[in-house]
């Protein structure tokens, strides 16, 4: 009997096909839901039906709970997978898709309630034994229990608002006589954000690397890690390249860690796939930073060493299935990188770059894993996140795997909005990357060699295109495998730019 009658899924752009793809594999129809801008996106037709929940601004369709709820109802959808972003990691959702009778493909809402708050989840991990950084997370927030806490830690000292998440509102304070006016700027900044003040002290760990525990939890307390992902490059805390297995740590650091992330996920009752933070100090010591309720963006790599599906996986385990595999069957083979492809202009300070995608070529080649959440003609917006695809490679060995995705990139072509294809290519080429010295301030630290080379003038673009077009030109007798180029620039001509601007 297959898992679930119908799941919807409550997202869009490359996760929404990945999802899609998954209840294909299983028999189960899929239905998307779209805002007015993406009525033609890519997920949409990846699904089985669809369903238009709102306007383009994320608030009143992605982010709108019962309008994503009456979409399932209405559909005889029984499960929902939310993805990554929007209400994924949403308490009040999954309360709602549980009190509407539905299946939520993810853990229950008092999980993502226990792990959203930094206080509460450091509490929790140091008394179940997870290695926290020294801090400080008590209830009494006086402003002299502050600095003496952070006298006692030791400076620097990081301040972490204990509802911020992916790096808002933290602060580094480097001295004691500046920690005064930067915590008052710290609660003023939470206070305006997330209506509340509480905040978390840290010793500030110098260019620390990110590793995570990827974890697995079935209903029935069945609980297995499926090793580790290093996250370290990144900048501005959006992840641009990962890997598995991490190249800093050793096989018995690697078995403390996701040991300490099972732990973790037993102390937060976790249920369903799930992802512990930690990070690396340059002694190799680790330390618990948070606990995501979610399938990550980077999970593909767990799934090119594994060899697991884990949208298969999550699927199972919301519908009460005990894990397939123990421990022991959690084996890694070789090495996986993923670059994330956005669409953001490394020549422009890496702002959004919205437009039609005039031409995608995918990469290809053995080992190569291309997830994309657009195809030629799709139109990018300002609306959602600006990333594009992802290209996964996996390889014998890290120098394999680094090797493939050199070539996957320089297969890669995408026009009509600007990317960061150039700058990941200078990452993977750079010899410190090579060597596997990684840390999260790698990207900032080698931003003048991973400069872009500029963006060729919209009319080379415009030519580039119709070249490639005609030399895709099909065999007699043949459909044509790719659109019309003129017909892919939309109303575009050359020398006469609608309103008489380029493209
Ligand atoms: C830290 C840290 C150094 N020391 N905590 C950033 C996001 C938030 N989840 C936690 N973050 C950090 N916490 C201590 N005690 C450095 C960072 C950090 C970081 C962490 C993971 C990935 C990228 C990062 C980039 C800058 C800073």
């Amino acid at each position: 009997m297959p898992a679930f009658r119908k799941i919807l899924i409550a997202n869009r752009g490359e996760i929404a096909v990945r999802v899609a793809s998954s209840c294909r594999a299983m028999g189960i129809p899929s239905v998307a839901v779209f805002s007015d801008v993406d009525r033609d996106a890519l997920h949409v037709r990846a699904c089985d039906e669809a369903v238009r929940i709102g306007p383009a601004e994320a608030v009143r369709s992605y982010l709108d709970i019962d309008a994503v709820v009456a979409a399932a109802r209405r559909t005889g959808a029984d499960a929902i997978h939310p993805g990554y972003g929007f209400l994924s990691q949403n308490a009040d959702f999954a309360d709602a898709v549980a009190a509407a009778g539905l299946a939520f493909i993810g853990p229950p809402g008092e999980v993502h309630r226990s792990m959203g708050d930094k206080q509460g989840a450091r509490r929790l991990m140091a008394k179940a034994g997870v290695p926290v950084v020294p801090g400080y997370d008590g209830d009494d927030q006086s402003d002299a229990t502050l600095a003496a806490q952070a006298q006692a830690i030791g400076w620097p000292v990081l301040i972490k608002p204990s509802r911020g998440g992916g790096g808002k509102g933290m602060r580094a304070v480097e001295r004691a006589g500046d920690f005064a006016s930067a915590l008052a700027a710290c609660r003023r900044e939470a206070q305006a954000a997330f209506g509340a003040e509480a905040m978390v002290l840290e010793r500030l760990l110098s260019r620390p690397r990110h590793v995570e525990a990827q974890v697995l939890a079935d209903a029935h307390g069945g609980l297995i890690h499926l090793l580790e992902r290093e996250c370290s490059i990144q900048r501005r805390h959006q992840k641009v390249v990962e890997e598995t297995p991490s190249p800093a740590l050793t096989p018995s650091r690697r078995q403390a860690l996701c040991e300490a992330g099972v732990a973790a996920a037993r102390a937060a009752c976790y249920v369903n796939a799930g992802t512990v933070e930690f990070l690396l100090d340059t002694s190799g010591r680790f330390y618990f930073l948070e606990m995501n309720t979610r399938l990550q963006v980077e999970h593909p790599v767990t799934e090119a060493v594994t060899g697991l599906d884990l949208v298969r996986l999550q699927i199972l385990i919301a519908a009460g299935r005990p894990l397939p595999l123990g421990q022991a069957d959690a084996i890694g083979r070789g090495h996986a990188l993923e670059c994330r492809l956005y669409a953001e202009d490394p020549a422009n300070d890496d702002l959004p770059s919205p437009g039609r995608i005039l031409h995608l070529s995918p990469p290809q080649g053995p080992g190569v894993r291309f997830d994309s959440g657009v195809a030629a003609g799709s139109e990018v917006t300002v609306h959602y996140d600006p990333l594009l695809a992802k290209v996964v490679t996996w390889g014998r060995d890290r120098e394999e795997s680094i090797g493939r995705m050199a070539a996957a990139l320089q297969g890669t072509a995408l026009l009509g909005v600007a990317t960061n294809l150039g700058r990941l290519q200078a990452i993977l080429a750079e010899p410190a990357f090579r060597r596997g010295e990684l840390h999260t301030g790698f990207v900032e630290e080698h931003l003048a060699e991973l400069s872009p080379s500029p963006c060729p003038p919209p009319e080379a673009v415009a030519a580039a295109v119709a070249a490639l077009h005609v030399a895709r030109q099909p065999a007699p007798g043949h459909s044509a495998a790719v659109p019309d180029p003129w017909q892919s620039l939309g109303s575009w001509r050359i020398g006469r730019g609608p309103g008489g601007a380029s493209p």
